[in-house]
């Protein structure tokens, strides 16, 4: 029985006939593999996912590519109304599946519903780009020779992504991926398949109401062997991988071993400058929300700040009375600011690393602690170490609430810090000084995809490209030009006279 989204506004109950349905989805799936489902605000089990199995994901390779023939006839702009309407369905069901991601991922509504926001703005972007998959008329060196560049669709697009952002992600890479004429297979992360399944669910009634073809949007649901299995298939154009670097540097390989294209958005180690003419009320507001917010497991969570030595002490009083006051708990009531981690595993490598930081010689200014008192799940107060410097500990992710903070004397020494570790998503600077704030964004700055200025390093704005440099990936999504990504391009030589030179003036008499 297909999922209804009616359903999901029972508070906190999943029945097991969603669960049931969802393994039933696209009917022939196998149940080879199985992973218990639970949400994460109070780990109870609430069923099984089935897993698709290799065979399963050739079969929607095949649909999707077929599908994808008949899609890439449909002029970009009609793509576009499809796009629409999609966005008019999911603005219906904002709240439900917003209700659904709280569920899953742990976060409080108001990022769970600004989650399905970015779903909508990206339809938006998606709706006007349908008029604007625009190539070149470029000068041709030849008499009566025109040279043309244009874009066209790439054929299937495959979509992993992870639990922090279970619709999101997938949005933007399907919607551009959509209105670009690609057909596209989405392995969500197997910790929140029911936000899969029920987006997956909004896009096919669609699909189906405005005669669309429907192989155009298929879901596998697993762990990482149906990932691969996707990844290695000579038939998905682009692999488009969010995850950690590990992952991302599997991905890249295996895509690379097939001459294939990927588009990977991975860890992050973002850091905030604190320089001293910062307006400080403002630049707390906004370290705090990039630290803790999403409980610290987004791929741009502040994970290192970066302060002035006039600021330390201040900011070291300050920012731990705002910690203490942050309500941690269920995120389904209102007040609450920080939700659990996904996981035990993430509670676990959390621990581990503030156990780390403090042996070599961090003060912990504030948290440290698993909750007790909140019955079940994996809560923990947001932590922050004062470390005497960066060190290497600090060149890895914890994708939890932990924020290091280490001193700098002068900007050029704080930029060096800033670009120290191997990723390079996120960054940003407070200063009312227009001279740091220029340095910071320019080629001997910050060496990150996102460079932010008075803005904190997380919550982005889908307009602008998003991605990251280093071992962050490389790749582009969401705004800007990032269409291309999902694309191909075509480049046409036409002589309109009556001869043949040829280029570079090369004679060939015959
Ligand atoms: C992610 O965590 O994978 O900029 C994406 C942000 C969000 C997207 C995060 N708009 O924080």
């Amino acid at each position: 029985k297909p999922l209804q989204l009616n359903d999901l506004r029972r508070d906190g109950v999943w029945a097991s006939s969603i669960i049931n349905g969802l393994a039933n989805f696209h009917s022939d799936f196998h149940l080879h593999g199985q992973r218990e489902l639970s949400s994460p605000i109070d780990c109870v089990s609430h069923g099984r996912l089935g897993f698709a199995n290799q065979q399963d994901v050739e079969y929607a390779v095949a649909a999707a590519h077929a599908a994808f023939r008949e899609w890439r006839l449909w002029p970009a702009p009609k793509r576009g109304q499809v796009i629409k309407a999609i966005a008019e369905s999911v603005t219906q069901h904002k709240q439900a599946l917003a209700r659904l991601i709280v569920l899953e991922a742990g976060k409080i509504e108001s990022e769970a519903l600004g989650e399905v926001q970015e779903w909508i703005d990206l339809c938006d972007l998606a709706v006007g780009q349908s008029r604007q998959l625009h190539g070149l008329v470029i000068a041709s060196e030849r008499f009566e020779h025109q040279l043309l560049e244009q874009w066209h669709p790439l054929g299937v697009v495959g979509v992993i992504s992870a639990f922090n952002f279970p619709v999101a992600v997938w949005a933007w890479n399907a919607m551009l991926a959509l209105v670009c004429g690609n057909a596209v297979i989405w392995k969500p992360s197997e910790k929140t398949p029911l936000c899969a399944h029920a987006s997956v669910q909004i896009v096919l009634d669609v699909l189906k109401r405005m005669d669309a073809p429907l192989g155009l949007m298929q879901l596998v649901q697993g762990d990482h062997q149906v990932g691969q299995a996707l990844v290695k298939n000579q038939k998905v154009a682009l692999v488009s991988a969010t995850g950690s670097c590990r992952m991302g540097q599997q991905v890249a390989q295996q895509v690379a071993a097939r001459l294939g294209r990927s588009l990977l958005e991975l860890g992050g180690n973002n850091a905030l400058i604190l320089a001293p003419s910062a307006r400080l009320d403002m630049a707390l507001r906004a370290i705090v929300f990039a630290a803790v917010g999403t409980c610290g497991q987004r791929c741009t969570s502040l994970r290192r700040l970066i302060v002035h030595e006039s600021l330390l002490d201040e900011v070291c009083s300050r920012l731990p009375q705002i910690y203490a006051s942050l309500k941690i708990g269920d995120p389904r009531e209102p007040d609450t600011l920080l939700g659990p981690l996904i996981d035990g595993i993430a509670l676990q490598s959390m621990k581990e690393k503030i156990e780390e930081a403090i042996l070599a010689g961090g003060i912990l200014l504030s948290g440290g602690q698993v909750i007790v008192g909140v019955p079940v799940g994996h809560y923990v107060q947001p932590t922050l170490i004062r470390m005497p410097m960066q060190t290497a500990l600090m060149y890895e992710e914890t994708f939890a609430p932990l924020l290091f903070i280490v001193p700098y004397s002068n900007l050029m020494e704080a930029i060096a810090i800033n670009n120290a570790v191997p990723q390079g998503l996120s960054s940003a600077i407070f200063t009312q000084d227009q001279r740091e704030a220029e340095l910071f964004m320019s080629a001997v700055g910050s060496d990150c995809g996102l460079a932010n200025v008075n803005v904190g390093t997380s919550g982005a704005e889908i307009g602008g490209a998003f991605g990251g440099e280093k071992a962050t990936g490389g790749g582009r999504e969401s705004g800007s030009d990032a269409w291309k990504n999902y694309m191909r391009r075509s480049t046409n030589t036409i002589n309109y006279s009556q001869t043949l030179p040829l280029a570079q003036g090369v004679n060939f008499d015959v």
